[in-house]
């Protein structure tokens, strides 16, 4: 009887405290995943991505425009993970009469200005270039729809090696993201 009694509570203490830690391990499991799934959705909804050959197109963005703005600059990052060299030659937009890519440079007299980029965005073999407020930039003139906050539009990228695709340019707010920006409207 005392022995029986022993063994149960040794036979207790010993399972217990696993099928606690099983249970705490489930727990942690289902946390993990489910932060997995919010990442996942997460990540495709505001790092969105796209691969034209050898290059990725990540997070193409737009900052919305005040009412009225005949400009909207677009920004992105560009990996290319070839051997070769390729080009960003050219943009269209959905929302645009006509797009160019800028970058923004300082002329003789200091002032920052902006110009078309000659011969198109050059992205090194293994190189990463990012179009980001104060430097390379899509330029969207004659815009035909003002540009809103939650919105998305599309565009096409043409690369010298890559050909052309399709991508999509989240709208964020005006004051969204990092920088100034001289193309308020
Ligand atoms: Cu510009």
């Amino acid at each position: 009887m005392r022995s029986s009694i022993r063994d149960a509570a040794r036979v207790a203490i010993n399972t217990y405290p696993f099928s606690r830690l099983r249970s705490f391990g489930e727990r942690i499991g289902i946390v993990a995943f489910t932060m997995m799934l919010l990442f996942a959705m997460s990540q495709s909804l505001w790092a969105h991505e796209f691969k034209a050959g050898d290059i990725e197109i990540v997070h193409p963005w737009s900052r919305a425009t005040p009412d009225g703005a005949k400009v909207a600059a677009g920004y992105l990052t560009l990996k290319n993970d070839g051997s070769e060299g390729d080009r960003l030659v050219s943009v269209s937009g959905e929302i645009a009469g006509k797009t160019e890519v800028h970058e923004m440079a300082v002329d003789a007299s200091g002032v920052m200005t902006m110009r078309p980029v000659e011969g198109g965005v050059e992205i090194p073999a293994g190189g990463t270039v990012e179009l980001k407020p104060g430097g390379f930039h899509i330029m969207f003139m004659g815009l035909r729809q003002g540009v809103k906050e939650g919105e998305a539009f599309k565009g096409t990228l043409t690369f010298e090696k890559a050909g052309s695709i399709d991508v999509e340019f989240d709208v964020q707010a005006i004051g969204g993201a990092a920088g100034h920006d001289d193309h308020g409207g």
